[in-house]
């Protein structure tokens, strides 16, 4: 009897388990309908929170530190999820406006020939000033539930404080190029950490489905969702576990992929902010040739986190990627606003450092809902579908340059609207803090801030002195870097270029963990039953080698990061490969349009945390073969 009955619990937890994850919080009545049927059909305006102040945007974990705040995101981005589908402002409505399901959003119909795509801008100099308007779409519907939510708790002391809780929300970001705390890994627990969440609400402590971890759809429009897997899986997946019904996500797949991958994010960063000053180049991946001195892009940069957080085939053997590897599915996984209002902080800081930079006149390199392939953009372009006033104009990229009109910042940029010298250094210090670890110019400040004596006790400070004389000649240090080009669409699916100094397993799935893994670059293409024309775009993105070379130096491997000594190095040793995201290995001369040059520019170390390295002119060395 005790044996049954011990079952029988098991049973039941294991059920309340699984029940768990299809959950939403019970407020006793039926609170989705009552949202669904509050929300009209007339155009929604994006206006932000600036009626409301100024308010950071912050880190996903330091927001979890504020946990009224916090439990209240939890509940907002659930009841988001669990309103009907077809309102335009349920997480299906919103997430919808990306990619598929290539419906049209807030009356914004599309132009004839683009009806088989989605109205995000990929490509295009629009590219970082379409997702703006987005993410504050996204923020305000979310504040909006928040506060309803906040306003349903019995009268009292506690819903004082949601109350008060409710007006200090702004959406978090998610810094995937930062050093996480000690012992957590650059994906949070909050995210992938479990499928269902204990929550405090108004009617007391329940466990739900976790909003953050996935999105299931309710239900699946398998007419929508236009191939296998998308048109059988019920919820969104990060590095599935297989291609049918049974698919789970494997997280902490994830979680090892970014950790190994955020060392070379964060050095791709920290070039972006020191050597790319034209917007052009910046914001966008086309390759034009007339940026061959600047090959990466913050579009590059977000593809690659793109590839990563959806699998980018570094998983099980012939298993795809998750929905994040895929432009027009991404929008539906709950990392991708996360994700985007990283870039969006990115793009300011950026914006903060180079206020004279603006979008210029562009062809588009690809078709959306609204553009057809060709035609110009500037930065009076309507970004579609995001109306600025009841009147039906939309936003602009010249409306949304300053994101404080929003009522929101971040962090990095000193709070206030004025993009001031102040503000630049605020940002400089940030970049370097955060950023800087990786690079030889962080060396360069610690070893002049302390030279030699009793502080040169940390690790990195040792290296500095023993590598100084390789790595320097007076504050000079040459970087490495790898420059890829290849077309958009030069394979069926979307992949990454791998690189490694040394030998290369055989497994992708033991590639990001090899010792000689250098690092990669996503190249989020998608194929042309979704309808954005990449035909002929030949795209760019980069691997910087610097750090690489440096601890090959310490090894003794290297000799200095002068060119006699790299280039006979690289070419002995560095080895390329080409991912598939279904965990395809293709052989690299069959990649159409593939191009890989090794490339380093003379660059002279910042002497303090207010400035940034300046780059001399790009040498190009010799290409990959
Ligand atoms: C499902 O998708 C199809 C194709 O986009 C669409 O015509 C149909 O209205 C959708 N069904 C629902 C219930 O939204
Ligand atoms: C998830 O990925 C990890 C790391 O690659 C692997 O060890 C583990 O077996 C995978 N789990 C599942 C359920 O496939
Ligand atoms: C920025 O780059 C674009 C495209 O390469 C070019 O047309 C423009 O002149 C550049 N702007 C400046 C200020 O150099
Ligand atoms: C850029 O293109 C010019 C002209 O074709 C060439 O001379 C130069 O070496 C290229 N620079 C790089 C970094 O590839
Ligand atoms: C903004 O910056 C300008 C130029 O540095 C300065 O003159 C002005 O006082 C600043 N305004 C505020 C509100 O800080
Ligand atoms: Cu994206």
């Amino acid at each position: 009897m005790a044996s049954v009955g011990t079952c029988l619990v098991a049973l039941i937890l294991l059920l309340r388990s699984v029940l768990a994850e299809f959950r939403p919080y019970n407020y006793g009545f039926d609170i989705a309908k009552h949202v669904s049927k509050r929300q009209t059909s007339r155009p929604l305006v994006v206006t932000g929170q600036a009626a409301e102040g100024l308010l950071l945007r912050q880190e996903i974990r330091e927001l979890e530190q504020d946990p009224d705040v916090w439990t209240l995101y939890i509940l907002g981005l659930s009841l988001m999820q669990y309103t009907d589908q077809s309102s335009p402002t349920s997480w299906y409505g919103l997430t919808g406006i990306h990619g598929i399901p290539h419906k049209t959003w807030g009356d914004v119909g599309p132009t004839p020939g683009n009806e088989k795509t989605g109205y995000c801008t990929h490509s295009s100099v629009l590219f970082p000033t379409w997702h703006r308007p987005y993410l504050v779409l996204y923020e305000q519907v979310l504040i909006d539930l928040i506060k309803r939510i906040a306003a349903l708790w019995p009268e009292g002391e506690e819903r004082d404080r949601y109350t008060a809780a409710a007006l200090r929300f702004r959406i978090p970001y998610w810094d995937w190029a930062a050093t996480p705390p000690s012992g957590q890994s650059v994906l949070p627990l909050s995210v992938g950490g479990s499928p269902w969440v204990e929550v405090n609400g108004p009617s007391g402590v329940q466990r739900i489905s976790n909003p953050l971890f996935s999105y299931s759809f309710k239900p699946l429009n398998a007419t929508a969702f236009l191939q296998r897997p998308w048109n059988i899986w019920t919820s969104t997946f990060r590095a599935p576990t297989t291609n049918d019904e049974r698919a789970q996500s494997n997280n902490s797949l994830i979680a090892r992929n970014l950790d190994q991958a955020f060392p070379s994010l964060s050095q791709r960063l920290y070039i972006l902010f020191s050597n790319y000053r034209n917007y052009t180049a910046f914001s966008n991946n086309a390759f034009t040739g007339a940026n061959n001195e600047t090959y990466d892009s913050l579009e590059a940069i977000h593809d690659t986190v793109h590839n990563l957080a959806g699998g980018g085939g570094l998983g099980q053997p012939n298993v795809q990627g998750g929905h994040m590897s895929y432009i027009p599915y991404s929008a539906f996984d709950p990392i991708f606003f996360l994700h985007h209002t990283n870039v969006d902080r990115i793009f300011a800081m950026w914006q903060a450092s180079n206020p004279q930079s603006w979008v210029q006149p562009q062809p588009a390199a690809l078709s959306s809902y609204t553009t057809s392939r060709g035609q110009i953009q500037d930065s009076a372009t309507a970004l579609t579908p995001f109306f600025a006033s009841d009147d039906g104009s939309f936003w602009t990229s010249d409306g949304v340059r300053d994101h404080t009109i929003f009522g929101y910042t971040y962090a990095d940029l000193g709070i206030g609207p004025n993009i001031s010298r102040r503000a630049r250094g605020n940002v400089r210090k940030s970049i370097n803090r955060l950023y800087g670890a990786s690079s030889a110019a962080s060396l360069f400040i610690k070893a002049s801030k302390s030279p030699g004596g009793a502080q040169s006790k940390s690790k990195q400070l040792d290296m500095a002195e023993l590598t100084r004389s390789a790595v320097f000649t007076g504050d000079r240090y040459r970087e490495w870097i790898v420059n890829i080009r290849v077309r958009k669409q030069a394979l069926p699916e979307p992949f990454s270029v791998h690189l490694f100094l040394g030998d290369v397993p055989a497994d992708p799935q033991h590639w990001t963990s090899a010792r000689g893994h250098v690092g990669m670059t996503g190249v989020f293409s998608s194929d042309d039953v979704y309808g954005m024309s990449m035909g002929r775009l030949d795209v760019s993105g980069t691997v910087p080698l610097t750090s690489a070379l440096i601890n090959k130096i310490i090894e003794r491997e290297l000799g200095s990061l002068g060119p006699q000594d790299v280039v006979k190095y690289l070419n002995a040793i560095l080895c390329r490969r080409v991912l598939g995201v279904s965990g395809k290995v293709y052989e690299v001369s069959k990649v159409r349009g593939l191009r890989m040059d090794v490339v380093s520019s003379v660059v002279r170390a910042p002497t303090s945390e207010e400035e940034l390295p300046e780059w001399g002119k790009m040498e190009r060395h010799f290409q990959l073969r």
